[in-house]
């Protein structure tokens, strides 16, 4: 649709709007329901236009589709002014729960709320860092042409997943930093100053940015409740932590990796170290056994994208849970184009809000690891397809985590052995305790790895937009939360002339991160309950498959089809009994592989925890060693 027609419709909506003419606020509940079904209506409409522009912006990067997107994104943010600006006409407090509801959500409209010139220097700076970030390339690589250059997907992924020469990952790790990271520096500190302004036009009440995102969980305090939740986990994580730093102090020896100190960042399989997986084969308890990892079967068997996404679809089908449409087959991206089009490569899921349009967009390698990002996405579209007939302020997840943790949850149950042999992607599964624990420490390595990372994300942003990190401390303040959380520290110096929060999608494209924390814990919690749904509540919870339980698909399909249209705990409670977030069945999940872990720790002599000065950016441990001698030498012939 062209300009023009969106244009009348927001006039239509100024000009349609019931209202009094004695300029009071209207009362009647019957205009006000009448009011939300026209306004549900018309964002369908000028939503839709929004998501198409991006969607071809994200697949096809150029300065045409971006100022095309620009314009969209300014036409939907005047559409959301003004249906703020009307739901403001109306008396809401005589009113129904659920209409009441409806009315808050138009209430808090995020950016839109900015004027349109700082609305549209937001949107510019946003696409400016996503595509700093979209189109990095890294060259000079050692050993290979100096002028062949590597994009993060697949190329920089697959190094740091399969290679084991600490050089090679260096610059790998380092390249990445330098050309995603620190050119973004200037734009993200302009942008945080307009983030704050949009947070205070929506409600004087928020404090900055960070106090308006963390708002939409309805908690008194967000970050107490993920802080007090993660010291619950953190001995498990740092019980792992230490058992992997002894696996890699074999492996690279005394002079990489200190035993008492952080682990070097770039050793551990992935750019951010965030899911340690891709470095299994370095720390499996018990080598020899059937592997779990499904990567080299994918590919000796000539896996497509395509099937990898058949796979999925058909676990959502069998528990009874909605089909894809054929459009979805057809309009998807899941395949990193080959014709010299830069994309978005991050993988994500699309609703385009017309009730039939959904998309993923995801450049698929083949291999584990994409297998589960395929369920994730297929998660977010199953969401969209059973919330879609809700109105528009509705269609979302009950709260962001929940969005982030439906095809978490299946995934649960495709990785473990048993789910991947009866799909012909394992021959041989072991059936005793030492498989067992390998396949536990394959999901630690995702799962209890990924929860520090998943909590500094938002706790190094939250501070920035506090106003608590500056600019001048940046990158500083990234790697003291890095070490303090994950035990991790940089093996290159590290200065305020680098960005490295900005080496992660997220922080580019200004996606909040504190969802993924939430979900891989409630993901637990929901596989618990869908276990037992299944009839699978005497089996071990790491072993559960709810594979075609259709009891499990219909109560989860319930909890989907409410949207956000209800309180999230209530929503929880539809399914799991409980109203909160419980640490509890992640714990039990894991419970063998943290008994093993106690006794091969307690063996090794190994202490918990790191000393965050040792191991540091530039000295080697065995040149502390050294010094240390010297000066413990220097001491005694200065004593005598
Ligand atoms: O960004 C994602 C998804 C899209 S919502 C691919 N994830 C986080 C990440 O990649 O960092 C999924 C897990 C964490
Ligand atoms: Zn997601």
């Amino acid at each position: 649709m062209e300009q023009g027609k969106l244009c009348l419709i927001i006039w239509c909506l100024v000009s349609c709007t019931p209202f009094d003419t004695r300029g009071q606020k209207i009362t009647d509940e019957n205009q006000a329901i009448q009011f939300l079904r026209e306004v549900s209506d018309q964002a369908e409409i000028v939503r839709y236009h929004s998501v198409m522009a991006n969607w071809i912006y994200n697949t096809n990067i150029t300065d045409y589709n971006e100022q095309k997107m620009l314009e969209a994104s300014s036409v939907l943010a005047e559409f959301d002014k003004e249906a703020r600006h009307n739901a403001s006409l109306f008396d809401i407090s005589g009113f129904d729960e659920d209409t009441i509801r409806q009315f808050e959500f138009l209430l808090y409209i995020g950016s839109a709320a900015l004027s349109s010139e700082d609305k549209l220097e937001y949107d510019t700076i946003i696409s400016k860092m996503k595509r700093t970030y979209s189109t990095a390339k890294v060259c000079g690589r050692p050993g290979h042409n100096p002028s062949e250059c590597f994009s993060l997907e697949p190329d920089l992924t697959r190094i740091l997943a399969d290679s084991r020469d600490y050089d090679e990952l260096l610059w790998c790790w380092e390249g990445w930093r330098d050309e995603a990271g620190k050119p973004t520096r200037d734009d993200y500190t302009q942008f945080v100053e307009l983030a704050n302004k949009a947070a205070k036009a929506n409600d004087e009440k928020f404090d900055d940015f960070g106090d308006y995102l963390r708002y939409s969980y309805d908690v008194d305090d967000l970050q107490a409740d993920v802080l007090r939740l993660y010291a619950q986990l953190e001995p498990l994580y740092k019980k792992l932590h230490a058992y992997v730093r002894r696996r890699l102090y074999q492996h690279y020896g005394d002079d990489k990796i200190d035993v008492k100190g952080p682990i070097p960042a770039h050793l551990l399989g992935n750019m951010w170290a965030q899911q340690w997986n891709n470095i299994l084969d370095l720390v499996e308890p018990f080598p020899g056994k059937p592997t779990v990892d499904v990567t080299d079967r994918l590919q000796e068997l000539g896996y497509t994208a395509e099937r990898m996404f058949e796979i999925s679809e058909d676990f959502f089908v069998d528990l009874g849970l909605a089909a894809t449409p054929e459009s979805f087959w057809n309009e998807s991206m899941i395949v990193k184009p080959d014709d010299g089009r830069e994309v978005v490569c991050h993988a994500s899921a699309w609703d385009f809000y017309n009730k039939e349009d959904f998309r993923i967009k995801q450049c698929t390698d083949i291999t584990m690891q994409s297998l589960i990002t395929v369920h994730h996405e297929m998660g977010h579209v199953q969401y969209f397809l059973q919330y879609k007939d809700q109105p528009v302020v509705y269609r979302g997840g009950a709260n962001h985590g929940f969005h982030e943790a439906v095809g978490d949850v299946l995934a649960l149950s495709v990785s473990t052995p048993e789910h991947l042999q009866t799909i012909g992607l394992l021959d041989v599964i072991g059936d005793d305790e030492e498989s067992d624990l390998n396949y536990l420490m394959s999901q630690a390595l995702k799962k209890i790895v990924f929860l520090p990372f998943g909590l500094i994300m938002d706790l190094w942003r939250w501070d920035v937009y506090a106003g608590k990190i500056t600019p001048q401390n940046y990158n500083a303040k990234w790697w003291e939360l890095r070490t303090k959380y994950q035990g991790i520290a940089p093996s290159v110096p590290r200065s305020e002339e680098d960005f490295d929060p900005a080496a992660k999608y997220h922080t580019n494209s200004n996606t909040p991160y504190i969802r993924y924390f939430v979900s891989y814990i409630i993901q637990f919690q929901f596989h618990k309950a869908l276990c037992e749904l299944a009839g699978q509540g005497d089996v071990p919870l790491h072993r559960c498959d709810i594979h075609q339980s259709q009891a499990a698909g219909a109560k989860l399909a319930d909890m989907l089809k409410l949207g956000k249209s209800k309180p999230w705990p209530e929503a929880m409670h539809a399914l799991t009994g409980s109203r909160q977030m419980d640490a509890q069945p992640l714990m039990d999940y894991f419970q063998p592989l943290i008994d093993w872990l106690d006794e091969e720790n307690g063996k090794n002599g190994d202490t918990l925890g790191w000393d965050p000065t040792s191991g540091s950016q530039t000295e080697h441990p065995k040149v502390n060693l050294i010094m240390a001698t010297v000066l413990f030498v220097l001491g005694i012939m200065i004593y005598r």
